[in-house]
């Protein structure tokens, strides 16, 4: 698509967006069955980034367990599902098949632990923009929602600007 065009599609839906003056705002909420989706926010990313990251909770009021099994987004090539793991001292991101969302709890994706990973990016990722992300649960099916980007400042859990693929390394 032609970026001026795409440029103005955005201004034009962040503009119409309840959400418009609300970026990164915690009551962004969104209900799939006994799923509770809340408070997802994306980070700009450089314009050399070729990966962002995405973040939100999911809270099962179920009496069933339900896992994450896949996420899209017309913002990136592909999405992957990752987590952080300690690998000799260095933490290290790595796919994961699933994410599990027991019956009764919350499971949070946040920097440094589990996350979106949004793979090949179009375009940066550029504050105040908001992606669609699509969320394919197990059992609960599946739903879309809007992701504000945030600055790339934003609450990173200490872990600095980056993506924490080296973050242990000075
Ligand atoms: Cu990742």
């Amino acid at each position: 698509m032609n970026r001026l065009l795409y440029t103005a599609m955005l201004a034009g839906f962040v503009a119409f967006s309840p959400l418009a003056d609300a970026i990164g705002a915690e009551e962004n909420s969104y209900t799939l069955g006994n799923l509770v989706i809340e408070g997802p926010w994306s980070r700009e990313t450089a314009s050399s980034a070729r990966n962002g990251a995405g973040f939100l909770s999911i809270e099962n009021q179920g009496s069933e367990d339900d896992r994450l099994v896949a996420a899209s987004s017309s913002a990136a090539g592909h999405v992957e599902l990752h987590t952080h793991l300690m690998d000799g001292g260095v933490m290290r991101m790595r796919q994961v098949e699933a994410i599990e969302v027991p019956a009764g709890e919350t499971v949070t994706l946040q920097p440094g632990g589990l996350h979106l990973m949004l793979m090949d990016l179009p375009e940066p990722l550029v504050e105040g923009q908001e992606i669609r992300i699509e969320l394919v649960f197990e059992k609960s099916g599946t739903t879309e929602i809007s992701m504000p980007v945030a600055n790339i400042a934003a609450d990173s859990g200490g872990h600095g600007k980056g993506h924490g693929m080296n973050k242990s390394k000075q």
